[in-house]
């Protein structure tokens, strides 16, 4: 059996779970592919020094230029914040690497665009980390939706509710600069669950939205700071990204729904989710609780009408190579190795991976919408 040789670029959370789900996707998924921890990389060498050891790479590298036309390279994992993405991915796909990129895909829609068709003329697989769309009583919900069990789909409730920036001591890390991140609740936490809207409903016709920074100012970190809490110095920072985006969309299928994004609601730690109402019944969804998708249909009987839990397990796509009895629990990190299974699975067969760059594209293309909605207080067509 092959195996590839990846390159992680970045060492935060992301570059930590990526390494994680490459070193279990074997043994749970046996792809036809092999993956091989070989080089991480981080500008800070003590910090990818330290990686290296802890997350199991062979190399580490500080330069991720070098790196990435290393002709022993196969796939590189880009993990680093927004505005480096674009000119990572469009140097790996020139020399040929496939790329799975970490979301938001770019800072904008027309850099996006460069790096669809980078990888297109290279041909390579490219794979964006949408990775709550691969919960697996997530794929039972699209697959109820596909069998028709709830009917014609009437609307799409959407959120994504996070807490841990609704505290002013947050430090001002990269996520809440425009510069670096392109927006903030919306690119940040709003993509997945657009995301998981374009694959369970549809694609986005017009949305119209309204924004808000609640906090315009945040104490700036003290050194080096990637995650989500931190020390904090004395010194302000202006915060210039939205802290919630609430909006209105209307689907090309003629659906109609909402989507509430922020990560200052007090209470919800990651509160991802959707409600889809039908003509035949009603499917709800929450990642805070990724083992159950609540169900009810038009045709259960009259004694037992309302909402029920079902769990997902082996019956759901995937779950025969996970554990063998439902209510047994998935988590985060079987979420992120069945992102790795469909990664290694499309190189494998030589054909697109899912969600792929083109996915990525249209999600900025909303997420222009929805900024451009917010300006204008007018509905705004999604290109
Ligand atoms: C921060 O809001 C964050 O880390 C997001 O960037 C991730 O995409 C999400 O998985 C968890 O929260």
């Amino acid at each position: 059996m092959k195996t590839l040789n990846a390159a992680v670029i970045g060492t935060g959370f992301m570059g930590k779970a990526h390494s994680v789900a490459m070193a279990v996707v074997p043994i749970i998924f046996e792809p036809s592919v092999g993956i091989d921890r070989t080089v991480i990389v981080d500008i800070d060498e003590a910090a990818v020094k330290k990686a290296q050891v802890q997350y199991g790479f062979r190399e580490y590298a500080t330069d991720w230029r070098e790196v990435v036309n290393r002709p022993d390279i196969d796939v590189v994992v880009i993990c680093t914040p927004n505005d480096s993405h674009a000119e990572i991915a469009i140097a790996a796909a020139k020399s040929g690497k496939h790329v799975m990129c970490e979301k938001p895909m770019a800072l904008t829609s027309q850099d996006g665009e460069k790096m669809l068709a980078a990888a297109k003329q290279a041909g390579i697989v490219h794979q964006l980390a949408f990775n709550f769309r691969h919960s697996p009583a997530l794929q039972m919900a699209h697959r109820l939706v596909k069998q028709g069990r709830i009917g014609k789909i009437l609307a799409f409730r959407g959120y994504y509710l996070q807490d841990w920036s609704a505290d002013p001591s947050t430090p001002l890390s990269w996520r809440f600069n425009k510069a670096k991140a392109g927006s903030g609740a919306l690119g940040d936490i709003g993509s997945h669950i657009i995301d998981s809207a374009r694959l369970l409903v549809g694609e986005f016709e017009a949305v119209t939205s309204v924004m808000k920074t609640f906090i315009p100012e945040r104490p700036l970190p003290e050194g080096r700071f990637f995650g989500h809490k931190g020390a904090a110095s004395d010194q302000k920072g202006t915060v210039d990204v939205d802290d919630t985006a609430i909006t209105m969309v209307r689907f090309a299928n003629g659906v109609h729904g909402t989507i509430e994004v922020t990560r200052n609601a007090y209470g919800h730690h990651n509160q991802m989710g959707f409600e889809i109402n039908g003509t035949r019944g009603t499917i709800a969804f929450d990642y805070q609780r990724l083992n159950e998708l609540r169900v009810a249909f038009a045709d259960d009987p009259a004694d037992a009408f309302g909402f029920r839990t079902i769990y997902s397990g082996p019956n759901q796509p995937y779950g025969d190579k996970l554990w063998p009895v439902a209510g047994m629990g998935q988590g985060y990190i079987d979420v992120k190795s069945i992102e790795w299974y469909n990664f290694l699975q499309a190189i494998a067969e030589n054909r697109p991976a899912s969600p792929n760059f083109e996915d990525g594209v249209q999600i900025e293309r909303i997420i222009d919408a929805i900024q451009a909605s917010a300006k204008s207080a007018a509905w705004e067509r999604v290109a």
